[in-house]
């Protein structure tokens, strides 16, 4: 059994508690979904040793749910919340503009049951007849349906991450590889990956390509060959190896780095020096090689700076890179501070305590706790008088934590109004205030837009958190005027997040280069609730990074007091 089918069975039980309006629980799901699937180590491993306590948030009941479904492949009371509703609800409420009222409407009134039925429904013009819905609520739909099937069968960048680089431990220890790596999208970063691509030298490749199929993770080999092999593993991500000569290395990580629209380029160029550029070198006319063994000798070659995998997306960095002035990306070296954290004043798992020592542990120098406020019921966050106990705490623990600084803070949400739902005078006693869209995602572009101007536009707001509201393969961007937002943004001071969380990574790459150029600010903070999320961090850089953003961009890379003196209120 799958972490990920694992996790699809919990949410879609969420989904339908919802349904019924069951307060609390269906919140409880999802986040057990969520530690499913962000958990490295099989369901079933840690079933089999009693472990299943340590994933955050997942206690008792939900153990013994998880239990069953690794056990008989099923939950009896999944079931039983289907009989209501025996529609494909995890992939109908993929698609943007479906959420699972809109699921039993469509079943109801037109016995839509996936989404091959829905779509054909939407194409017929059936949808916008139904009570309720309209022209625009079909067309929402026909567009979500275009944008889930861009990004079905994709795993999640920190999924993969974590998978290859495990995969890589056990290959390396095997003694049979002098080197070995990840190239792909994996490489580039991207939020998403289709699959996993290794490169390996081994003076035994055989033996190599034989280990790799032999490693107990995998599900079926796919294709086989004396230097390469291709496997599925039994959790679904294809993970290919390929192994190549030591002198061809470099070109081999370069070429299957790629993008394909990147590496066109490359290539181009070469033709244009009258240089030959393939996956075994650089070369020249008389076929002898130039450069091959390492990917700087491929690009000094071409007469470019080495261009960082990140960049390789074809959007100038080729020009960048001739004309030699390709931007010093962030790393997460130079980030000192988390500014997004949640606590067991709201949601999260930790005390405020906990999550300090371990930031400190991880080289930060500095947090900010930033529990949800009281929104809903649901929400379960701080209220007005645990902020006020909060900042006395927040002070206590400074006085004990030497070297290191909390920042006190919030998550204020921003209402339909654009306005915060914070009192005034805690906003202003509070270190940094990020405000956050919760509610009311599908407004008007109009409307949204105006709504976030006039969040920027308040003195109090620091920080917009993640930004675009995405959550990847569950629901789409909010659409808004981003350029609009962003020099609003820049002209007043108030920092844009990147937001860490594997399946946020919002502002996305492209979002991140507009908003630099437009002059704007960033944060990027993980947003954890838990310990483990703090080594989110790593993701938000990259995506900073295929954004072309520069550590002067970014706010935590600042000490304490310049972060605090640059803050929107720091500069008045
Ligand atoms: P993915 O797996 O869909 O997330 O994306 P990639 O970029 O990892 O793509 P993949 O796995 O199909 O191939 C890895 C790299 O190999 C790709 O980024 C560039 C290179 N590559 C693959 N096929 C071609 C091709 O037909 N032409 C060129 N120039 N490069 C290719
Ligand atoms: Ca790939
Ligand atoms: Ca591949
Ligand atoms: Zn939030």
């Amino acid at each position: 059994m799958s972490n990920r089918r694992v996790a699809r069975i919990l949410r879609e039980v969420a989904e339908l508690l919802e349904l019924e309006d069951v307060a609390f629980k269906p919140r409880a799901y999802r986040r057990a979904a969520e530690a499913v699937e962000s958990c490295a180590t099989d369901v079933d491993e840690l079933v089999r040793e009693g472990r299943l306590g340590e994933l955050p948030g997942v206690g008792k009941a939900i153990s013994e749910k998880i239990e069953e479904i690794v056990h008989t492949g099923r939950l009896a009371y999944h079931d039983e919340l289907r009989k209501k509703l025996p529609v494909d609800l995890y992939a109908l409420t993929q698609v943007e503009g479906i959420g699972v009222r809109t699921a039993k409407r469509l079943y109801e009134g037109l016995g839509v049951r996936n989404v091959a039925d829905l779509e054909r429904a939407a194409r017929e013009g059936k949808i916008r007849r139904l009570p309720g819905m309209g022209e625009r609520s079909e067309a929402r739909i026909l567009r979500g349906l275009a944008e889930v099937r861009g990004t079905e069968d994709r795993i999640l960048l920190w999924y993969a991450l974590n998978t290859a680089r495990a995969l890589c431990r056990k290959l390396e220890d095997t003694g049979l590889f002098t080197r070995l790596a990840y190239a792909g999208s994996l490489r580039r970063g991207r939020a998403t990956v289709g699959d996993v691509d290794l490169l390996g030298v081994s003076s035994q490749p055989e033996q190599a390509a034989r280990a790799f199929v032999e490693l107990p993770e995998v599900g079926q080999v796919l294709a086989r060959g004396g230097k390469r092999a291709s496997v599925r593993l039994s959790e679904g991500l294809q993970v290919d190896l390929r192994l190549v000569p030591e002198s061809s290395f470099g070109a081999a990580m370069q070429y299957f780095t790629g993008s394909k629209e990147h590496n066109v380029r490359l290539r181009e160029r070469a033709v244009g020096r009258g240089l030959k550029l393939n996956e075994y070198g650089l070369f020249d006319e008389t076929g002898a090689a130039v450069a091959g063994s390492d990917e700087e000798g491929i690009y000094s070659q071409l007469g470019l700076l080495y261009v960082p995998p990140e960049l390789r997306e074809d959007q100038g960095e080729i020009q960048a890179a001739e004309r030699g002035d390709l931007p010093e990306l962030v790393q997460t070296r130079d980030i000192l501070g988390d500014l997004h954290l949640h606590t067991n004043w709201s949601d999260g798992e930790v005390t405020m305590e906990e999550i300090a020592r371990a930031a400190r542990q991880r080289g930060f120098r500095y947090i900010a706790i930033t529990d949800h406020f009281l929104f809903s019921e649901t929400v379960g966050g701080v209220t007005a008088d645990d902020l006020r106990r909060q900042l006395d705490e927040v002070a206590r623990l400074n006085e004990e934590l030497d070297g290191f600084h909390i920042l006190s803070g919030v998550e204020a949400n921003i209402l339909a109004d654009g306005g915060l739902d914070v009192p005034r005078e805690l906003l202003r006693r509070l270190d940094l205030v990020i405000g956050s869209v919760h509610s009311r995602f599908r407004t008007a572009k109009k409307v949204m837009t105006e709504r976030l101007l006039r969040a920027v536009d308040d003195e109090a707001m620091d920080v917009l958190g993640h930004p675009t509201g995405r959550l990847i393969g569950e629901r789409a961007a909010y659409e808004a005027d981003w350029d609009e937002v962003f020099s609003r943004a820049a002209k007043t001071g108030t920092a844009l997040e990147i937001n860490a969380n594997p399946q946020r990574l919002d502002l996305r790459s492209g979002l991140v280069r507009r908003a630099v150029e437009a002059g704007a600010r960033l944060i990027i903070g993980t947003d954890a609730h838990a310990e483990p999320h703090l080594d989110f961090m790593e993701l938000g850089v990259v995506t900073a990074r295929r954004g072309w953003a520069q550590a002067k961009h970014v706010l935590n890379t600042l000490s304490v007091e310049g972060l605090l003196a640059a803050r929107k209120r720091g500069r008045s």
